[in-house]
C-alpha cells in the first residue's frame, strides 16, 4: 500500500505565514468556495476574487481583453471579463466525436478558435461567465473535463503522441492515464458547482470521493500542493514531451519490444522572474531506474514529498524544483524511496534524438496511419483563406481514428484506416493544410509561441500573434544560407514564465516588454540542456541583426550533422548551461 502521510496532511493546517493561496483552499472546502453565487451574480462579469485562485483548479483563468483594456477604462466600463478554459487530454488523444465537441463549442461559446498547448491539452479562449457552465456541461458529454487544468495540482499527463506506432508506445500511453486517474483530485466540488445535475459518467477511472457526506484527498489533503505540479513520459528516442522541463519525468525503457520500466526524472520547471537570480530554469535530476509497476506509487511519494517539504509562503520558490534544491538531491531520493517502499536502480542507458515532431505519415505496426500536421502556434482557426479549422472538422466527421494532440502545439491525425487514408487526403489537400505544412522551412515547422497577447494577464510582449511574422524575416537569413532543411527550434513567450519552453530552445526568445525581447542560445535540440541569455532587450530589428552573423556561422562552419544549438557553444557565441543554477551566469 503506497505511504499517503496523512500524519503530514494533519500537520499542514495553512499558519499565518502561509500565502494568500494557501488560506483560501484552506477555507475554500475542497474547492468550492463561492463559485456557485459568484456564477449566479449578474451584476459583473467577474468573480469573487478568492474565486479567481479557486476557479484554476476547474481548468479555469479569469482573464479580459487586454486589446480593450484601457479604451474600456477610458469610458468607466469593467474590463471586458472572459475565461479561459483548459481541456484535459491525457497524452493528447482525443476522439472524433470529442474534436467535433471542441470545434462546435469554441464557435458558440469562445473566440471561434482552439489553442492546442504545449502540454497536449485543448484551450477555449474568451468564454463569458454565463456561458462557462453550458460549455463544461458540453464537455461532459463527450466525456472531456476541465478538472485540474489549472491550479496546485497534477496537470495534464503527457505522453509521446505516436502511441500506436510500436507496442511500447500504446503501453505508455496507458501508463500515462494511469497516471492522471491517479491524481485527479477526488472533490466533487467540479460536478456541483459546472454539472448540476447533468450525469456523472460512472466509466470515469477517478471516481469523486466522499465518505460520510465528507470529500477526502487522500493523496493532496485540503490544501492540495504548495504548487502546480508537472508529469511527462517519452519513448526514446523521441523526447516530444520535452520530460525534462517537467516535475516527474519518466523515460520509458524497453526490452524485447516490451515495456519494462521507467527511469525516473525529478525537479524540472522553467518558470523565473527577471531581476530574481535566485528564480531559474531548471532540468529535472535523473533519481533512477524502476520496473513499471511501481510508477504510480513513485509518483505519488514525489507528489507527497512535494505536498509536505514544499514551500507554501512563497509562491515564486514554490515548485519541486526548488524543492529539490532545498533538500538536496541524496536526501530527497532517499525520501522518496522511503514514503514509496521501491529503490532506484541505476538509471539504464537511453538516447533522445530530439524534441520536436515527425511531420507527414507513418505507419503503425497494425497497418493504420498516422499524420502529422503542423499547426502555427497551436491555433487552430479559419483565417483569411486557411480554413484548418473547417478542414479539420470535416476530417472529425469522417475519420475512424483519433487525434492526437502534441506537445509542440501540433496535430495527429492518429489511426486512420487504409480505407480513409484516399478521403481524408483529399480533404486536407483541398483546404492546403498538407502544402500548409510540407512547404514551411524546419525552422517554422520547429517553432512554438505561447498565447501571450490579448488574453494572458502575465504577457509583457507579444509572442503568437508576432512569431510567423518574425519568422517570415528569419526565413529569409534561412534560405540566404541554404539551412531551409536544418530543424533549428526556435521558442517565443511574452514573458519569463516559460509556457512555450523558450529555455530548451536553439533559438528562445522571451518578452521583456512590448517589442523587445531577451534572445537565448544554445539550448540542445533533444531537450537535454537549457540555453544562455545572449543578448537582452532587442527589437526586430536588433533581433534579425544579431540572428545573422550567428546563422551565417553555423551555415558554413558547422560539422556534419552539428546541431545549431551544440554550435553556438563550441563556436563561442555563448556559454554551456550545465545546470539550472548556472543558468545565469
Ligand atoms: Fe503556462 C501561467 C499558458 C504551458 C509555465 N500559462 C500561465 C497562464 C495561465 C497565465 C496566468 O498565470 O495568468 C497562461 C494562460 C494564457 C492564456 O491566455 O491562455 C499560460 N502555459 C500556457 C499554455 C497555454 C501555453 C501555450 O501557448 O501552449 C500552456 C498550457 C499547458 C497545458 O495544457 O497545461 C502552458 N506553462 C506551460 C509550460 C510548458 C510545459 O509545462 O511543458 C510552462 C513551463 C514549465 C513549468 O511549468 O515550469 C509553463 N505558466 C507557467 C508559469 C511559470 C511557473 C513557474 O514555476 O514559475 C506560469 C505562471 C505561474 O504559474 O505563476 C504560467
Ligand atoms: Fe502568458 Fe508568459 Fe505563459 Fe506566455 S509565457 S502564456 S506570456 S504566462
Amino acid at each position: 500500500m503506497p505511504f499517503r502521510g496523512t500524519f503530514f496532511i494533519m500537520q499542514l493546517e495553512t499558519k499565518p505565514s502561509h500565502s494568500e493561496v494557501e488560506h483560501i483552499k484552506t477555507k475554500s472546502d475542497y474547492l468550492r468556495g463561492t463559485l456557485k453565487q459568484s456564477f449566479d451574480n449578474p451584476i459583473t462579469g467577474a468573480l469573487f476574487p478568492d474565486d479567481t485562485n479557486l476557479i484554476k483548479f476547474h481548468g479555469s483563468y479569469q482573464q479580459t481583453d487586454r486589446d480593450l483594456d484601457s479604451e474600456r477604462k477610458a469610458q468607466k466600463l469593467e474590463p471586458l471579463y472572459s475565461f479561459m478554459i483548459r481541456v484535459r487530454v491525457p497524452g493528447g488523444v482525443a476522439t472524433p466525436a470529442q474534436w467535433l465537441r471542441m470545434d462546435e463549442l469554441a464557435a458558440r461559446f469562445a473566440n471561434g478558435t482552439l489553442k492546442l498547448t504545449t502540454r497536449q491539452a485543448f484551450q477555449l479562449h474568451g468564454v463569458r461567465k454565463r456561458h462557462l457552465r453550458a460549455t463544461i456541461q458540453g464537455f461532459n458529454e463527450v466525456l472531456l473535463d476541465s478538472i485540474a487544468g489549472c491550479g496546485d495540482v497534477n496537470r495534464n499527463v503527457m505522453c509521446s503522441p505516436n502511441p500506436d506506432e510500436s507496442r511500447v508506445h500504446a503501453a505508455v500511453q496507458k501508463v500515462a492515464e494511469e497516471i492522471s486517474a491517479a491524481f485527479t483530485p477526488r472533490t466533487t466540488a467540479y460536478y456541483e458547482i459546472f454539472l448540476e445535475g447533468q450525469p456523472v459518467d460512472e466509466t470515469q477511472p477517478f471516481q469523486t470521493q466522499k465518505r460520510g457526506g465528507q470529500d477526502e484527498e487522500p493523496v493532496y489533503g485540503k490544501t492540495y500542493l504548495p504548487r502546480k505540479f508537472k508529469i511527462a513520459l517519452a519513448v526514446p528516442p523521441q523526447n516530444d514531451t520535452d520530460i525534462f522541463a517537467n516535475d516527474i519525468g519518466l523515460i520509458a525503457i524497453e526490452k524485447d519490444g516490451e515495456l519494462a520500466g521507467f527511469n525516473v526524472a525529478a525537479g524540472g520547471g522553467l518558470g523565473m522572474t527577471f531581476g530574481m537570480p535566485e528564480t531559474f530554469p531548471r532540468l529535472a535530476d535523473m533519481l533512477g531506474h524502476i520496473d513499471k509497476q511501481d510508477v504510480v506509487r513513485v509518483c505519488e511519494a514525489i507528489i507527497t514529498t512535494q505536498r509536505d517539504f514544499g514551500n507554501r509562503e512563497n509562491r515564486k520558490f514554490s515548485r519541486l524544483k526548488y524543492t529539490v534544491e532545498r533538500m538536496g538531491l541524496a536526501k530527497f531520493k532517499h525520501e522518496v524511496e522511503q514514503r514509496s517502499g521501491v529503490q532506484f536502480a541505476p538509471a539504464l542507458p537511453y538516447q533522445f534524438a530530439h524534441s520536436g515532431d515527425r511531420y507527414g505519415w507513418t505507419k503503425g505496426h497494425d497497418g493504420r496511419f498516422h499524420l502529422t500536421l503542423f499547426v502555427e502556434g497551436g491555433r487552430v482557426a479559419d483565417a483569411g483563406d486557411f480554413l484548418l479549422k473547417t478542414a479539420l472538422r470535416e476530417v472529425a466527421k469522417i475519420h475512424d481514428g483519433d487525434f492526437r494532440l502534441t506537445g509542440n502545439q501540433n496535430l495527429i491525425v492518429g489511426n486512420i484506416s487504409p480505407e480513409k487514408r484516399p478521403a481524408i487526403e483529399a480533404i486536407l489537400e483541398k483546404y492546403g493544410v498538407l502544402e500548409a505544412t510540407f512547404r514551411q522551412t524546419a525552422l517554422r515547422q520547429n517553432s512554438i509561441a505561447c498565447v501571450a497577447l490579448n488574453t494572458c494577464s502575465q504577457a509583457f510582449a507579444e509572442a503568437e500573434r508576432y512569431l510567423p511574422s518574425l519568422i517570415d524575416k528569419i526565413d529569409l537569413l534561412i534560405r540566404t544560407h541554404s539551412l531551409e532543411k536544418e530543424a533549428i527550434n526556435i521558442r517565443m513567450t511574452g514573458c519569463p514564465n516559460g509556457c512555450g519552453r523558450p529555455y530548451l530552445a536553439e533559438i528562445g526568445l522571451v518578452g521583456k516588454s512590448p517589442g523587445y525581447y531577451n534572445l537565448y542560445l544554445g539550448g540542445a535540440h533533444n531537450g537535454e540542456r537549457l540555453n544562455k541569455l545572449y543578448k537582452e532587450m532587442l527589437n526586430e530589428a536588433a533581433i534579425l541583426r544579431e540572428l545573422e552573423p550567428v546563422i551565417a556561422a553555423y551555415a558554413r562552419e558547422r560539422a556534419e550533422g552539428e546541431r545549431f544549438g551544440d554550435f553556438v557553444i563550441r563556436a563561442g557565441f555563448v556559454k554551456e548551461t550545465t545546470h539550472g543554477t548556472n543558468f545565469h551566469s
